[in-house]
């Protein structure tokens, strides 16, 4: 393009008499699994009640275990972890948030840093091969071209949302706690960093009965007397009850670090569900009501493991998010949201 030929195209941009196409994007995340010792309960009480934590089961092994997740790291060496800001530490368990325009490549520098075989793959993506299992140790680059058919349709808003999780064993993987949000917004309606324009805020929430007894770290929790002081054995009759953990982001009893939204902002909530087998959620807002497929409610049976509700929160104060399945909020699937002026 000759001098001329670019001034005026600027002057047209500026305009807004053209509009440049959009730029298709390689969106680099450096992600490892790490195996890390999470508590289910930090604060050691039950913070809606504000009384003690019921007490543990004959079998429970405590209230600590060893996971395995998805975290980000700011180069290829995975010395550094990308740094969480206070705000987000409610995210628990899950994986960093990908976010990415349709017609971008997300990729994926994963690395393995657990002791056992896993991999990292998205959901529903059209053109993504298998991957298969890495070895402890190993490094891979995948690259997740987004086609149009895995962006919003029609009624969709701009953005949806699929689970990136590990699928060499999906339900113990899963279990262990492998799963993380990515986002593809329509063409054209993304910021600079793939995230729809139109949202002010994301929450993302993980609604999952963790089941220790299923998970891929099983052998190394009962094997860890840190973990396991009592010496409770596998086969004991009340185990898998006993350790089963229906929790928001990896979190019971309303011990998740509050997030915190200012009223009238658009919020996205990113709703995660691992669907295992005793694994169905419905997710309710106190204080606040939802739009999901267009529907209001202030409550969403889940059936499938990832869908998008928007929130306007006009009704400051400090509010509950729990799972309506009695069973469920009865062991601790229960959280707090705060909206602000
Ligand atoms: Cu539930």
């Amino acid at each position: 393009m000759t001098r001329a030929a670019s001034v005026a195209l600027a002057v047209l941009v500026a305009l807004g008499l053209f509009h440049q196409p959009a730029i298709a994007r390689e969106r680099i995340h450096f992600i490892a699994a790490d195996d890390v010792v999470w508590d289910y309960a930090p604060q050691a009480r039950d913070m809606i009640s504000g009384s003690a934590l019921r007490p543990e089961g004959t079998a429970q092994l405590g209230w600590t275990y060893h996971k395995a997740v998805y975290r980000a790291y700011t180069d290829a060496t995975f010395t550094t972890l990308v740094p969480i800001p206070p705000g987000e530490r409610y995210r628990g368990l899950v994986g960093p948030t990908i976010h990415a325009e349709v017609g971008d490549t997300v990729v994926v520098v994963f690395r393995n840093r657990t002791h056992v075989p896993l991999d990292i793959a998205p959901s529903g993506l059209r053109s993504i091969p298998k991957p298969g299992a890495l070895m402890p140790g190993a490094t891979r680059t995948f690259r997740w071209p987004l086609i149009a058919a895995d962006g919003p349709g029609v009624a969709d808003g701009s953005s949806i949302l699929f689970a990136y999780s590990s699928d060499i064993a999906t339900t113990p993987d899963e279990n262990a706690g492998l799963i993380g949000p990515l986002v593809v917004t329509r063409k054209g309606s993304a910021r600079t960093d793939g995230s729809p324009a139109d949202v002010d805020r994301e929450i993302t929430v993980l609604f999952s009965s963790q089941a220790e007894p299923r998970s891929v770290l099983l052998e190394e929790n009962l094997s860890d007397r840190a973990i396991n002081p009592k010496g409770i054995a596998g086969a004991a009759k009340t185990f898998f009850n006993d350790n089963i953990y229906p929790s928001i982001n990896g979190y019971v009893y309303g011990n998740m670090p509050v997030p915190t939204m200012r009223a009238h902002e658009r919020v996205r909530w990113l709703v995660l569900s691992t669907m295992n087998d005793i694994d169905g959620h419905a997710p309710t807002w106190d204080g606040q009501t939802v739009l999901y497929q267009g529907n209001r409610s202030d409550s969403i049976g889940l059936v499938t493991p990832h869908v998008i509700v928007d929130m306007v929160p006009d009704d400051p104060g400090i509010w509950l998010l729990k799972c309506s399945f009695n069973v469920h909020l009865a062991l601790g699937m229960e959280a707090r949201y705060e909206v602000v002026r």
